[in-house]
């Protein structure tokens, strides 16, 4: 390659040219136009035909068009390439500073007006606010210069170049550079320009820059301003009308901190935002302001003197369609929808965002981690030689990046914290960044997880630490030393507040645990919550070779190198759809606790500063799931932290049936992101009479059988049942299989002792390897009696001497029918088990299973280790819905303690199905699904799954947890399956 060429793409400097002073978002009445919109556009598949086009830059007469803001690998049906998904991996060779010469590079054209009253403006700026990864612009043919810094922006002094009338833009955007090798995070690679480019006048005597550093202390707001402006520029006048201030400042020297009383703190929960307004003779700036002022005090991060739990979430940019592409619309409803479901925080991972979110969340109410677009992940597999964090060669690059991200949002109230970056090892380049947002910020603390010893960071942050080690670094008591620290470091990072910025890695089916972490936080003061990885999959709307629309993950376009579906780890499907963990994490963090006794129920509010005079008390009493009184509770306002007891509503306890009261907390008015009624918190408490199970009639009289045999209204051949209710049936038979999730599939070590897993295999892999899911068996004897089958299968997989005796018992009791299995383990079972459950396989025929009414919990999925959203009620879901499309298909629909289930068929009742408990009252659970566990298995995606003309009932004794081993601890102990004997009891009847 050209020497010069290769020497530009592989610089490790920010680039040439661009306004090294960054400055903040402003919207400013400047006059300025959006380049947005159709530019000219040619692909080169190598960064030197690009250079070699140099000459015919400006017939482009044959050139493509594309979109702009947007991604080219995402434009043009695959005709620019496609997207590459890599976690940590490099899809280049790892030869820092330098790229392949195959270099995907675009060259985008287009003309614009600069209207003639322009030329009054002194200066005239194009910015860029985000282009992935390296480029370089010209202007009517001068070069202006080039930038990297992909999520950032950049602005260029173009005065110069331009004039009234037409004008022309060129700009060839690289996708890979030097760059590329701080900008690791794991995400697809996405290149193009991809957020706005705009052309803006500057006025002479206008504002620079603006920053409102605003506080709130004993009741009192105080503004401290920053004007960046000619000293011509002045007066500067800043209006804060709603509180009647005016503050005109003739000079620079008079800039001047005031303060202000009568002012209503902002908080993620309470956003009280005051428009401002900053202006000279030529320019006028509107802000709106937010007064709070963050702290750490101690081990203790507060805001407003007051401790901030986070309930966060990691906030990836990510669209099926648009990839990284900002659309305010879908902003804004996924800000609301984190609302909904108490969320509190955001962590930009790994970048920052389009500038306009920052407002929605200052607006919306969301406590922002603001990190920065830097992550050097691929060096770890070289034990970080050669890292970019230590490399003076880079030095200027971080600052840049840092300085970049922080000018850009310092103005906005949300942000509380900001970040260095992600996974980038550690170093000096990491610590001068740290030194360099001290000194410009005193007003928020530095968060990066990888200064593990805490060197240069002001919080203890940690990823996917396990519930014991987070319990204890919440404890001093404890002398276990923390991970990477030496004793005397971990003292010092037990002295900072801690977060986990990662936990809970959400892939497929999963997490588990969530409310074992949330009791830590209300226990040590010291936690002050975490961000669950991620908020949403990152799947890419494609079309299956069968035109079926499906979301893609790495691979799916014949990556070279890629990590899988590891991209699909959100609590949002790719479609926006919240999955069950969203519902489970809603439940745990719930700002309002109950705690029944006796009579009354305390109820306690564990907001941070906003009392409950929003809220309004629901209560109901069901028997059976059977609504059967209502009304509203009388609850006295609550203050932030403060706990009331109130007497319970009169309760009519059922003697046949099950009582349940359940208490809602509601918005009592619509808010900018629900509606009144919106439910914030649930709590129940059961009321039911007690009421022993039957026993077991013992039988005698059994004779050997073979031949047809009918009870009730089940039937069988040979002892095996043919048809219930005259419809053909097969099975029940022994199911400990379920397609492993993400988790079952995880193979991290065991992080401590009391950890389930076998350190570095998967329990999926272990599943396999004892055949769990090619199970045979062989019928060891069948027996009757005038009202009863007694069957007992040995059953057991190839090549395993492991079995499992199960004894079935049909019979006929009183006039209905009733099934009793018992299922009885071998010695020497080795591993955790998936599920122990019996297989109902009902084919088809004249009236398809295509629905479900059941009264347990629900109405949504739930494990051992994710209870918390499931409530006790009744509930009816059709077959299709009681799955969960998780992007690769895996176990999904189990409804846990089951009482009472109907299967139906366009709403018609087939058959009736009464659990009964087992002699510890542990009730069943089931799963109605169109494919069998095994299916499931094999499927990489839904559009994989074979047409079904069965349904499939699993009636579960019990199920393994799910954990978050994907990424992170696996099952706990008390949750893990281990092989035992297990009773299921059902009475059946038909509808
Ligand atoms: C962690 C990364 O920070 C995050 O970006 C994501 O990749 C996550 O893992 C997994 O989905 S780093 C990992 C080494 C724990």
């Amino acid at each position: 390659m050209h020497s010069r060429l290769s020497a530009y793409v592989s610089d490790t400097t920010p680039g040439r040219g661009a306004l090294r002073t960054a400055r903040s978002w402003l919207h400013s009445d400047a006059p300025s136009r959006s380049l947005n919109g159709l530019w000219c556009f040619r692909l080169s598949p190598t960064a030197q035909v690009a250079e070699d086009f140099a000459d015919e830059r400006f017939d482009d007469s044959d050139w493509d068009s594309i979109p702009v803001p947007s991604h080219w690998v995402l434009q043009g049906d695959g005709a620019y390439g496609r997207p590459i998904y890599t976690n940590v991996q490099f899809p280049f060779p790892i030869d820092p500073p330098h790229v392949p010469d195959e270099n995907p590079s675009g060259d985008y054209r287009r003309h614009f007006d600069m209207p003639a009253d322009w030329s009054a403006a002194e200066r005239v700026v194009l910015r860029f606010d985000g282009v992935e990864s390296l480029f370089r612009l010209w202007v009517n043919g001068d070069e202006i210069g080039s930038a990297s810094g992909s999520r950032l922006a950049h602005e260029f002094d173009v005065t110069s170049s331009v004039h009234p009338g037409d004008n022309v833009v060129a700009v060839r955007v690289h996708q890979w550079s030097a760059a590329s090798y701080v900008e690791d995070q794991d995400q697809w690679w996405l290149p193009g320009i991809f957020r706005d480019v705009t052309v803006i006048a500057r006025p002479g005597g206008g504002i620079e820059d603006v920053w409102l550093r605003t506080g709130f202390e004993n009741g009192h707001g105080r503004v401290e301003t920053e004007v960046t402006a000619d000293a011509a520029a002045f007066p500067v006048t800043l209006r804060l009308p709603e509180l009647g201030i005016e503050q005109v400042w003739a000079t620079p020297a008079d800039v001047a901190p005031f303060d202000v009383d009568r002012v209503e703190p902002w908080s993620a929960e309470q956003p009280r935002l005051y428009d401002v307004t900053v202006s000279t003779a030529t320019e006028r700036i509107t802000m709106r302001a937010g007064f709070r002022t963050v702290e750490i005090r101690g081990d203790q991060f507060l805001v407003n003197g007051r401790r901030v739990v986070f309930h966060g979430m990691n906030r990836h940019e990510a669209h099926p369609e648009r990839g990284r592409v900002f659309d305010e619309k879908h902003a804004r409803e996924d800000l609301a929808r984190m609302k909904r479901f108490n969320v509190n925080a955001i962590r930009t991972s790994h970048y920052p965002p389009h500038p306009r979110l920052l407002d929605l969340a200052d607006e919306l109410g969301l406590w922002v981690i603001l990190e920065c677009d830097l992550e050097t992940h691929g060096f770890d597999k070289l034990d970080w030689v050669g890292n970019p964090s230590d490399d003076p060669a880079w030095r200027e690059a971080y600052l840049d990046r840092i300085h970049r991200t922080v000018e850009r949002d310092k103005n906005h109230p949300s942000i509380v914290i900001w970040s260095l970056g992600n996974e980038a090892g550690t170093g000096s380049n990491l610590a001068a960044m740290s030194a360099w947002v001290h000194a410009r910020d005193a007003g928020r603390p530095v968060h990066y997880e990888g200064d593990h010893a805490g060197e240069y960071t002001d919080i203890y942050s940690r990823m996917y630490a396990s519930v014991l080690e987070t319990e204890q670094i919440g404890t001093d008591g404890s002398r276990s030393t923390l991970l990477n620290c030496t004793p005397a470091q971990g003292a010092r990072q037990r002295t900072k507040p801690f977060l986990l910025c990662e936990y809970a890695h959400a892939m497929g089916n999963g997490p588990g645990a969530l409310d074992q972490y949330e009791a830590l936080v209300h226990e040590h003061p010291r936690l002050h919550g975490g961000f669950v990885w991620e908020w949403r999959d990152h799947g890419i709307l494609a079309t299956a070779p069968d035109g079926t629309p499906y979301y893609a993950y790495g691979g799916d376009f014949g990556e070279v190198v890629h990590d899988g579906n590891f991209v699909m780890d959100g609590m949002l499907l790719s479609n926006d759809v919240p999955t069950p963990s969203l519902h489970e994490y809603k439940a745990v963090v719930q700002p309002v606790r109950f705690t029944f006794d006796g009579d009354g129920v305390a109820i306690t509010n564990l907001r941070h500063s906003a009392d409950t005079s929003d809220l309004r008390f629901r209560w109901r009493v069901e028997h059976d799931g059977t609504p059967l009184d209502s009304g509203d509770m009388e609850v006295p306002v609550l203050a932030a932290g403060d706990s009331a007891r109130v007497p319970l509503p009169r309760i009519t306890v059922s003697q046949v049936s099950e009582t349940w009261l359940t208490i809602d907390a509601v918005l009592a008015a619509g808010t900018a992101w629900a509606s009144d009624g919106h439910v914030i918190a649930t709590a129940q408490l059961d009321r039911s009479a007690r009421r022993p199970a039957p026993g077991v009639r013992p039988r005698t009289s059994w004779r050997q059988s073979d031949g047809t045999l009918k009870l009730g209204i089940a039937e069988f051949i040979d002892g095996s049942l043919v048809r219930l209710a005259g419809r053909a049936v097969a099975g029940p038979g022994l199911e400990l299989f379920r397609a492993p999730t993400d988790n079952d599939e995880g193979a991290s070590e065991a992080v401590e002792e009391s950890d389930a897993s076998v350190a570095g295999v998967s329990h999926a892999e272990l599943w396999r390897r004892d055949g769990l899911d090619r199970l045979t068996s062989r019928r060891m004897s069948v027996k009757r009696t005038a009202e009863a089958l007694q069957t007992i299968d040995k059953v057991s997989a190839a090549n395993s001497a492991l079995s499992v005796t199960v004894e079935s018992v049909w019979s006929l009791e009183g006039d209905g029918l009733e099934l009793r299995v018992e299922i009885e383990p071998s010695s020497g079972w080795p591993t955790v088990w998936p599920r122990i459950g019996i297989r109902f396989d009902l084919p088809d025929g004249a009236a398809p299973v295509d629905g479900a009414e059941w009264f347990g919990l629900g109405p949504l999925e739930s494990y051992p280790d994710s209870l918390r959203a499931a409530r006790t009620g009744r509930f009816s879901s059709t077959v299709r819905d009681l799955s969960v499309d998780y992007a690769r298909p895996q176990e999904t629909g189990h409804r846990s303690q089951l009482r009472q289930l109907a299967l139906t068929s366009a709403g018609t009742e087939l058959l009736r199905i009464v659990t009964l408990p087992d002699s510890y009252g542990r009730r069943p659970g089931f799963t109605l699904s169109r494919h069998t566990p095994q299916q499931i298995a094999q499927a990489g995606h839904s559009f994989e799954l074979p047409d079904s003309t069965t349904s499939h009932l699993i009636i579960d004794a019990a199920q393994h947890g799910l954990g978050s081993r994907a990424c992170g601890p696996d099952v706990w102990p008390e949750f893990s399956l281990r092989p035992e004997a297990r009773t299921i009891r059902l009475r059946i009847a038909a509808g």
